[in-house]
């Protein structure tokens, strides 16, 4: 699944069949070291109290913290910099296939060296959301080099029939999610089934992984003597809508009724520009 951006104009189309065929696909070197360095900047700021909606966790026996935030763009100055200033929404909005392009969230992910146990299970991320439509996707930016032991996997197709399954609790996947839809099908047995082909990729600094809202992944924890940041933006397409069903507060917009489209103050539309005369 990984691309080498050495000649970026011919492999972007590539890279779009790959995400479309696979659910998922690496982009090598999608952003520079300059917008780097302004993440860092929003990283620093979220950490230092610019974040209102941090989560810093400690699990028992682990030497490392991980911690995430979501939506922090509305707070943190440089990553609202990065995610409507810099090249980013271009380089993601083709793989939509959309006439508009919606920013839904952003989302910080640091697992300290050491936060053996922040693993994370296999799920589909809009099995999380209020939204209806296929045209979602996730850019995830790795910050640090990010060899195989810890990097992502991915459940290769597994997008491809859109059929969302039941969210599993990231804490306790034994325990029900608190939203949990029952009426969905059970998250299936990934590891266990002899048919699944799993994609994974070391990562570098800059490399942006980009994949559907109904791709299976999952991560191990971080049991390596480093750090495994990511900065990731979940954007949305012109097929996409609103469902008014209880979910965690950072997917919901009140002011939205079933049906609608998500674009508003909490989604703005990034692309095309709303231009006021
Ligand atoms: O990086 C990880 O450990 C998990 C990331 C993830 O699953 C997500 O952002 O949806």
């Amino acid at each position: 699944m990984t691309l080498e951006a050495a000649s970026f104009s011919d492999a972007y189309a590539e890279a779009i069949e790959a995400y479309e065929c696979d659910g998922v696909v690496c982009l090598r070197k999608a952003v520079s070291a300059e917008w780097l360095t302004v993440i860092e900047q929003g990283i620093s700021d979220a950490l230092s109290g610019g974040s209102a909606d941090l989560d810093i966790v400690q699990i028992k026996g682990d030497t490392g913290r991980f911690s995430f935030s979501s939506q922090a763009w509305r707070e943190v100055e440089p990553f609202r910099r990065f995610i409507f200033e810099s090249p980013l929404p271009d380089l993601c909005w083709p793989f939509l296939r959309s006439q508009t392009l919606t920013l839904f969230y952003d989302f910080l992910l640091i697992k300290e060296a050491g936060s053996n146990s922040a693993s994370t299970p296999w799920h589909q991320d809009q099995a999380y959301y209020p939204l209806q439509g296929r045209k979602i996707i996730n850019c995830w930016t790795a910050l640090d080099p990010i060899p195989l032991e810890t990097a992502l996997r991915f459940h290769r197709g597994s997008h491809a029939d859109g059929t969302i399954y039941r969210a599993v609790n990231f804490a306790d996947v034994e325990q029900n999610y608190k939203h949990a839809r029952f009426e969905r099908p059970v998250t299936p047995d990934i590891d266990h089934d002899s048919d699944a082909v799993i994609l994974s990729a070391a990562m570098e600094p800059g490399d942006m992984l980009i994949w559907n809202g109904c791709t299976f992944h999952s991560a191990p924890g971080n049991t390596l003597n480093q750090r495994r940041a990511a900065f990731s933006i979940n954007w949305t397409g012109d097929d996409v809508t609103y469902e008014d069903v209880p979910v965690l507060e950072t997917y919901r917009d009140p002011s939205l009724k079933t049906g609608e489209r998500i674009e508003g103050e909490k989604f703005p539309l990034v692309r095309p520009m709303v231009v006021t005369v």
